[in-house]
């Protein structure tokens, strides 16, 4: 190893690469981690403005979306705007095609390139003291795939008929039979052009997760034995497993209903199947709920794939902010093998109203009440390292902390879901929407944006304005709450997801919600005092309008963020190396780190949280300084 490093910086430290080896065609860890980087947030931006016009819809069902129709109407090229989109009036196939992109782009094209693309590839190597991943140009190759697949999905707006309408779960036999046309639209349609672009995802994804593995078995620098690794490491190398062992049946599936669309085959379609009055020509014998097998045995661990990440982060930045060692790091890591372990396990918590029969259900539900248990003691742990620190309160902090108890609601509104008898009357209700937001948006992307706070002054050199942190970190906070939290109450009043009026045409919408009955009169002493007419209660369907005056503040208040996060770049105040007092080894590389990383390979002394050792100089004590004789 060591030979290989000094080689390495040979081969590398003298000729000047040209702009595109440099910064496109790079196979540097870093370069491709930033590469990763600005593509996903560029996704997690539209992905977000898809929703904000679905929002629009849901509040104001058959009403023209003001100001930005005009942009809707340039996605779509003109023949389908004018087909599903007249007037800037929102339609229910546009509803449905811009739910199924909004939850494709968000997974597949924004966070998990995010958390594992982005991070897993700056931040890991530099972690374990390697000059770059083990395989450098496979890693440039699956860039060089993820971003293809997202321009496939992009360009699926555009095709005859728009971009793919069966949900991101893509269930056949809906999904094997949508969006035909005519010549080459036949092939040149959304849905299939979907299934395509996810071909070319899960590969890069597999690339991406051999890779990982392997630098980080291989490529850990001396003294770094497994039990000194970050929790970060840990996190990504159990998250790259989970991404190597659960695509390929995903990969192996979407093949497969490539061939139901493309070539005859009826792997997921059953015989007798009607569609508008008329026997579909199919061979049939084909099984829909393979199809919901298959996907879900990706679909459940993609779930911890957006997760461990994210723990991962908020670890490091509690463990720096509190000046304290992680408490408890070894149950941490054993609680997150066991839940990458059993996280293959409990995929058709997804699926108990598919008829499965009682045995195989209560099999599901009890690993799904076991999966628990990991989560909770991961997340204890992180609060209990918060206990008694000296807590720097930054805006990496801020998000992080955050993170915990918006997770933890999460979490913990899932565990009713675990039980099918409960399942049967929360199923596709909005309590769902806002059980899995709570664990990706607040949850995941809180950590995502703690995580650019924190390392930002390492890969771009600069400081970012703490000012402008703190005015991106308070409104969003309380407005991911105004999104998220009424859709549980929603959910129990029994709307259903994937509605696009936002349940106008239903009568279970109206009914008044008697949680908020007792503040009637509190409300009513305000509308008369404005001079308004009173109200008798408040539905369910008037949360619609608070929700979405919810998701375009937030909207707004990313704003910060981005002059912050360009601004800081030209502006910013100049970064040391270490500038939080950090003890892992990314930060013992010179700010940015040169191409090679380390100017002298490290060795490591010390396991990953050694803050405040009474008797030490200062309050964090480096992995890689050696011990005083
Ligand atoms: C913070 C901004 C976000 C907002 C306001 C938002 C809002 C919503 C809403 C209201 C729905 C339900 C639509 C319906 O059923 O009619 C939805 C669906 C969905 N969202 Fe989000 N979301 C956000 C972020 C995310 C993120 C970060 C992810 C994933 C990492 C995500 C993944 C999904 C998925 C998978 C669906 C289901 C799509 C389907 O039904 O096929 N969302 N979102
Ligand atoms: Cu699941």
């Amino acid at each position: 190893m060591s030979n290989n490093h000094d080689k390495h910086a040979d081969d590398h430290g003298h000729h000047e690469l040209g702009f595109w080896q440099k910064y496109i065609f790079s196979t540097d860890h870093k370069v491709i981690g930033i590469q990763y980087g600005i593509t996903a947030l560029v996704f997690l931006f539209f992905g977000f403005s898809l929703m904000m016009a679905m929002r629009w819809s849901i509040a104001h069902p058959g009403e023209p979306i003001p100001v930005f129709g005009f942009l809707i109407k340039l996605l779509l090229g003109s023949d389908n705007a004018s087909a599903q989109f007249a007037n800037n009036i929102m339609t229910g196939t546009l509803y449905n095609s811009f739910g199924a992109m909004h939850g494709t782009i968000m997974v597949f094209l924004a966070v998990v390139p995010l958390a594992f693309g982005a991070y897993g590839n700056y931040v890991t190597p530099l972690q374990v003291g390697a000059p770059d991943m083990a395989f450098p140009r496979l890693n440039m190759v699956s860039y060089h795939t993820y971003w293809p697949g997202g321009l496939i999905m992009l360009i699926s707006f555009f095709v005859p008929g728009g971009a793919a309408k069966s949900g991101w779960t893509s269930y056949s036999p809906l999904a094997s039979i949508a969006d035909h046309g005519q010549g080459i639209w036949h092939i040149f349609n959304g849905q299939t052009l979907w299934l395509l672009g996810m071909v070319m995802l899960i590969t890069s994804s597999l690339f991406g997760s051999v890779n990982l593995i392997v630098t980080i078995v291989q490529l850990r620098v001396k003294g770094l034995t497994w039990f000194r690794l970050p929790f970060f490491t840990w996190a990504q190398f159990i998250t790259a497993f989970l991404l190597l062992l659960a695509f390929p049946p995903l990969e192996s599936a979407g093949i497969m209903q490539l061939m139901d669309r493309l070539a005859g085959t009826s792997f997921f379609l059953p015989s007798g199947l009607y569609v508008g009055g008329q026997a579909l020509e199919v061979s049939g014998g084909g099984s829909p709920l393979l199809w919901q097998h298959l996907f879900w045995f990706l679909a459940h661990p993609e779930v911890y794939v957006l997760i461990l990440p994210a723990v991962g982060i908020v670890a490091e930045i509690i463990a720096c902010n509190t000046r304290k060692p992680l408490w408890g790091y070894k149950s941490l890591v054993f609680a997150a093998l066991f839940l990458g372990f059993i996280s293959f396990s409990v995929w058709a918590h997804h699926m108990y109203l598919t008829g499965m029969g009682t045995k195989v259900s209560t099999f599901f539900q009890l690993t799904t009440v076991i999966i628990s248990i990991p989560s909770v003691i991961i997340l204890t742990a992180l609060m209990i390292s918060l206990w008694g620190g000296s807590i720097r309160f930054n805006s990496a902090m801020l998000f992080a902390t955050a993170f915990l108890p918006m997770f933890g609601l999460g979490g913990l509104t899932g565990i009713p879901l675990a039980f099918n008898a409960l399942d049967l009357y929360l199923h596709d209700t909005y309590y769902v929407i806002g059980h899995f937001h709570y664990v990706v948006a607040p949850g995941t992307i809180f950590a995502l944006f703690a995580g650019i706070y924190h390392w930002y002054p390492k890969f771009s050199g600069r400081m970012m304005s703490e000012f402008l942190g703190k005015l991106h970190f308070w409104p969003s906070f309380v407005c991911m709450n105004l999104i998220f939290l009424p859709m549980f109450i929603q959910g129990m009043a029994g709307m259903h997801r994937r509605w696009y009026d936002g349940g106008a045409s239903y009568e279970l919408s109206q009914a008044f919600i008697p949680l908020f009955q007792p503040l009637i009169p509190v409300f009513n002493a305000f509308l008369e005092a404005f001079g308004k007419n009173p109200i008798e209660g408040i539905r369910a369907i008037d949360l619609n309008l608070v929700m979405s005056w919810g998701a375009w503040l937030l909207a707004l208040a990313q704003v910060p963020f981005i002059i912050n996060v360009l601004g800081a770049w030209i502006f910013g105040r100049k970064a040391g190396d270490n500038p939080w007092g950090c003890t892992t080894l990314e930060w013992a590389t010179p700010t940015p780190p040169p191409h090679g990383n380390f100017l002298k390979e490290p060795v490591v002394y010390r396991g990953p949280y050694e803050y405040s050792v009474p008797g030490a100089d200062k309050d964090f004590t480096p992995q890689d300084e050696p011990p005083k004789s």
